[in-house]
């Protein structure tokens, strides 16, 4: 078994210190919940966290995954811990500390190999959603206090020059329309238009220097996403959906839309474009979701 500290700084808004990321590696099978919760046990007991856990709840994601949660109360502060499954195995355990409870937990730093993740890919196609006619509104921060006139996209990180634009110059730049399939991790999928411009218009702007490999999107309201540089060419930033500037709850000024990845990569109220030769965990993937989120490939959670 593996054991990483994680953090996030969109995390940290939420209360949350740390996330401790436990992989099992061996095969952790089970066939009820009570081997799910004695083996889960197991491994919390491995971490030093020996304490009573209690069921909450649990959710299928997309027909592979189901998620398992559970909490712990520590001083009136609760721990929680989710357990990813993938048919009848345990393939991820997570735990959020919350600020405020100190804990001696045996980990380590992260090094979580991100290209190993990539790699091995068998496009099996995506599986388990259903369509919807309207996308459920996601907000895990809430919905900001957006200000249009002050508001700027700013593109950064590894660019020979950083690169600001308000809200007209984005029109200025050309706007393209989409159709998408829209997907979101949860299972549901929606059609929908945007309208907005190309991302590889603004990052070109900025002129990004040789070695980027990522790219760190940080939202107004926090919210942090993270996908590969060679998703640029499928993704914009939109202006408008289905025709109409963009409703305040679906991002308003600007969200991205990259419809080849799942829907937690499509960051809304965006704010920097990050241009990096690493990998860092937005919130999400803090959370052990996929630091590609590849629709095509079904790729959810994280699995080495
Ligand atoms: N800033 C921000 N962007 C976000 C989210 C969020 O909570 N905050 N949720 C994501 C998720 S999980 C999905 S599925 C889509 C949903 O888009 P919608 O809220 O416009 O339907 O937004 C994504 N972008
Ligand atoms: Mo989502």
């Amino acid at each position: 078994m593996r054991q990483y500290v994680v953090k996030s700084d969109s995390l940290m808004r939420k209360g949350v210190d740390y996330v401790i990321d436990v992989n099992p590696e061996e095969s952790l099978v089970f066939n009820t919940l009570d081997e799910i919760y004695a083996n889960v046990r197991r491994l919390s007991k491995l971490i030093g966290f020996d304490r009573e856990h209690v069921f909450q709840g649990n959710e299928a994601i997309g027909s592979d995954y189901m998620l398992f949660k559970y909490h712990v109360q520590i001083n009136g502060f609760y721990v929680s811990v989710r357990v990813v499954t993938k048919g009848r195995s345990i393939v991820r355990v997570l735990y959020t500390i919350p600020k405020g409870v100190s804990l001696s937990l045996r980990a380590e730093p992260s090094r979580y190999n991100v290209d190993e993740e990539l790699t091995v890919k068998e496009g099996k196609g995506v599986r388990g959603q259903v369509w919807i006619p309207y996308p459920v509104v996601y907000a895990i921060l809430g919905v900001p206090d957006v200000k249009a006139n002050e508001w700027l996209l700013n593109v950064k990180g590894l660019v020979e020059k950083e690169v600001s634009l308000r809200l007209p110059d984005l029109y200025e730049l050309g706007v393209v329309e989409i159709n998408v399939d829209f997907h979101c991790v949860t299972g549901w999928s929606t059609k929908l238009t945007f309208t907005g411009v190309g991302l590889s218009k603004l990052i070109d702007l900025a002129k990004p220097v040789e070695g980027v490999k990522w790219v760190y999107i940080e939202c107004l309201d926090s919210y942090t996403t993270v996908f590969p540089y060679s998703e640029v060419s499928n993704a914009i930033v939109a202006l408008e959906m289905n025709g109409k500037p963009l409703a305040i709850e679906h991002g308003y000024p600007a969200r991205l839309v990259v419809p080849t990845l799942f829907g937690w990569k499509s960051a809304k109220w965006v704010k920097n474009v990050v241009l990096m030769d690493s990998y860092v965990d937005g919130f999400w993937e803090a959370l052990g979701y996929h630091p590609r989120g590849k629709v095509e490939f079904d790729e959810r959670f994280k699995e080495v």
